[in-house]
């Protein structure tokens, strides 16, 4: 039986990137919320972020979305972040806020507004020397709704070369990380619905193109862990949107709809060599995010939540007997080989983990630590005035 000691060494370098838009408002197609406090500036959003960082040490980086995080000087956001406590991540492009990409951006029949989605591209990519970034995320809302509407092969050829011109622009060590989601907004097909067709098109392009999983972008009962151990084994796994559903894309906090199938995709990281101390940053290439929204709860202690039921499992993933596991499997124990993965799932590691950040310095309960620091308290009084941030 593996033992929290022996794993706790392990929990040290780990990294959850959390979204800016997180902490804006946001809602469903039927009703945005405004919430007190909300931010109203993109340093707002920085700030509360950095909040989550001090009160966690799990979160030590902001992902922005453009054009919802554009600033006139993303130099003086980067050195008030790093003032903070924490750095710029990944710059999550935005194609589908615009009349133009109707019936498509990259995949569009029309060149002129295929270059107008490259251009967008391009500006990230300055954004991301300026702030420091390695990672482009896309995510494209395209496809169709009817059949016979599009040319679905024209579109994958389309699509290859757009991600070809934009791939190339990239520099040093910038990765290009490519999300795929089954459906909406198209109903009837995707461009890019799933792990095989991202998987096709970054392997194309080259060694610096990944894919990016987000765990709500999959038809109900898929065998997720099964795609985490596929994409590793194959070297193409970027990053994880981490996020739980019942339904659809729900973006609800990670964990809370299914923990268990938290718990299997990270035992798959961690078999898979995707956690760990792969770079000199002890930390494996596999960058972990929250893709979230906070529609009804309160926003911050949301995002709090959301990286400890991250740690959490990680924990209980780590705790696997991986050489009693193996020994099980080869003997043809099917039971045996359940019971030991179960028992580290059962395990609950909550009491060691309080410990382990109390010996920290961090707040042994992050979440009550929220409550009493008076920051929600300050941000309604100070943040009055002027118009709350959301994702439109
Ligand atoms: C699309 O549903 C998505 O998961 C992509 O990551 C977007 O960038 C993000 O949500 C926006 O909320
Ligand atoms: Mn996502």
């Amino acid at each position: 039986m593996t033992t929290f000691a022996q794993i706790a060494p392990l929990l040290e370098g780990q990294a959850i990137e959390v979204p800016s838009w997180a902490y804006g408002n946001s809602g469903t197609r039927f009703k945005v919320f405004g919430t007190p406090g909300t931010p109203r500036t993109v340093a707002e959003k920085v700030a509360d972020a950095a909040t989550v960082h001090r009160l966690t040490g799990l979160a030590p980086s902001v992902a922005l979305h453009i054009p919802w995080d554009l600033v006139d000087d993303f130099a003086a956001l980067r050195r008030y972040a790093e003032d903070l406590g924490v750095a710029l991540g990944t710059i999550n492009s935005n194609t589908f806020q615009d009349d133009d990409y109707k019936l498509g951006a990259l995949t569009h029949t029309d060149p002129k507004v295929r270059q107008k989605a490259v251009d967008h591209h391009y500006e990230c990519i300055e954004v991301m020397h300026a702030t420091g970034s390695r990672d482009l995320k896309i995510w494209l809302a395209e496809g169709s709704n009817y059949p016979g509407q599009a040319d679905l092969r024209g579109r994958q050829d389309r699509l290859a070369e757009g991600l070809r011109t934009i791939y190339d622009r990239l520099d040093g060590d910038q990765r290009l990380v490519l999300e795929y989601k089954l459906f909406e907004p198209a109903f009837y097909h995707t461009d890019v619905p799933d792990w095989g067709t991202a998987y096709a098109h970054v392997a194309a392009l080259g060694e610096r193109a990944v894919v990016c999983l987000d765990t709500g972008h999959h038809a109900p009962g898929t065998n997720i862990e099964f795609i985490v151990a596929q994409l590793l084994r194959l070297g193409k796994l970027g990053s994880f949107d981490f996020n739980s559903r019942f339904y659809a894309d729900d973006d609800l906090i990670v964990g809370a709809a299914d923990p268990f199938q938290l718990f299997r995709i990270l035992f798959e990281v961690v078999r898979g060599g995707g956690y760990g101390p792969a770079n000199p940053d002890g930390r494996s290439d596999v960058a972990f995010m929250l893709d979230q929204c906070h529609n009804v709860e309160p926003k911050v202690p949301g995002q709090i939540r959301s990286v400890l039921n991250v740690q959490e499992m990680l924990a209980r993933a780590l705790l696997v007997d991986r050489d009693a596991l193996a020994a099980a499997q080869e003997s043809g124990d099917v039971l045996g080989a359940n019971a030991i993965f179960m028992d580290a799932f059962y395990t609950d590691v909550r009491p060691d983990l309080a410990a382990w950040r109390a010996e920290r310095g961090l707040p042994a309960d992050p979440i009550r630590a929220y409550a009493e620091s008076g920051y929600q308290a300050e941000i309604e009084a100070a943040r009055v005035g002027g118009s709350q941030l959301s994702w439109t």
